[in-house]
């Protein structure tokens, strides 16, 4: 039981509760302990993982947090600077986590929509003198969080993955909500995947399980991966329990994203229409509302909103974020657009 019900959460997708087959699969898990390589649910979990995104192995870490961090320690050495667009999620919101654990220095490239400019990027890596750090990591996110859940095309992949490959720096992907990605473009993840080394994707955000995310890559990529995991204390025993969960993730909620799709277009066209509110069009389940009206700032707006059971997040001083996901409905979202345009009006 949600026990937020009676709430439109709107807040992100990783407020979304397991699925009754979740729940079932949970009770009924096969499990082992994981750190002997003995769990039979984990096990699965990472060769489906792998196989959907066309990569060699898995492995099932806690979080996309960490998912990220062991990708990146287990591509570079401390020293090495890794370039990455300057809103990314792991630049913005992943605590320093590669600086302070990895040692490695971050260089932000500015992007369009979530894509950075290939003759930017290819200007960013380092050359070889004695006053730079070598670039150990080229680093992309898809869908792009900040930019509104934006889809990074194939085109500008296919262009970094020459980069990449030109000058040996590996790609990793932060692609948390990539099926998301795949969804919006008509294609399966594994092509968007084959452009990159590795890629960390959630099944605890739109796909509905309760824990953790997947890194793919190739096997002895992922062997190093998982000492990673281990000398961050995320070598799970018994976790077949939670790998249950993401297994029906993977095989059940991934066709019903473009559900999620729709509803965001649906809050989008609401929440056009109120005065005082600039949306940017969805491309697949956020919907960015920047607040015109200076008389508001996106935390005022947000607690009136709260005060009133619509939850959302502030995506800077007058931007607002909804995601939309399994939980909410288009009565959640008519919820929304007229309280929200209640209080712009100020009849609340
Ligand atoms: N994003 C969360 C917040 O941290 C902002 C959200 O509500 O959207 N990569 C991307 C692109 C993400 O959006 C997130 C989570 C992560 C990584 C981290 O995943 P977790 O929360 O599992 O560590």
């Amino acid at each position: 039981m949600n026990v937020a019900q009676n709430r439109a959460d709107f807040r992100s997708d990783t407020v979304t509760v397991p699925t009754p087959e979740m729940r079932q699969a949970m009770y009924e898990a096969k499990v082992g302990d994981d750190v002997y390589g003995e769990d039979p649910s984990i096990n699965r979990l990472e060769e489906l993982g792998a196989n959907l995104l066309g990569k060699e192995a898995g492995l099932f870490v806690t979080s996309g947090t960490q998912g990220n961090l062991i990708s990146i320690l287990t591509h570079t050495v401390p020293g090495q600077e890794i370039i990455l667009e300057s809103e990314s999620h792991v630049f913005y919101y992943e605590a320093a986590g590669a600086a302070l654990i990895g040692g490695v220095q971050t260089r932000t490239v500015p992007g369009m929509r979530g894509a950075m400019d290939p003759a930017t990027v290819e200007a960013a890596i380092r050359t070889d003198n004695i006053h730079f750090p070598s670039t150990g990591l080229i680093l992309l996110e898809n869908t792009h969080n900040r930019a509104g859940g934006a889809v990074v095309p194939i085109s500008n992949l296919v262009s970094l993955a020459a980069i990449g490959q030109r000058y040996s720096i590996p790609l990793h992907l932060d692609g948390a909500r990539i099926f998301n990605a795949a969804a919006a473009l008509g294609i399966k993840a594994k092509e968007i995947a084959s452009w990159v080394d590795s890629v960390s994707f959630c099944l605890s955000k739109g796909l509905c399980a309760p824990v953790g995310s997947l890194i793919v890559g190739r096997k002895e990529w992922i062997a190093r991966a998982r000492k990673w995991r281990k000398r961050l204390g995320g070598g799970m025993r018994q976790a077949g329990i939670l790998a249950a969960a993401g297994i029906v993730a993977l095989e059940q909620m991934i066709e019903r994203l473009p559900q999620d799709h729709d509803l965001a277009q649906y809050l989008a066209a609401g929440l056009a229409e109120i005065p005082g509110l600039d949306v940017i069009p969805p491309e697949t389940n956020i919907v960015l509302a920047h607040i015109s009206d200076s008389r508001w700032s996106a935390s005022q707006l947000l607690q009136r909103l709260a005060e009133e059971g619509v939850l959302a997040t502030d995506f800077g001083p007058s931007t607002v974020r909804f995601v939309t996901h399994k939980d909410v409905d288009r009565a959640a979202a008519d919820r929304a657009v007229l309280i929200t345009g209640n209080i712009l009006k100020g009849d609340f």
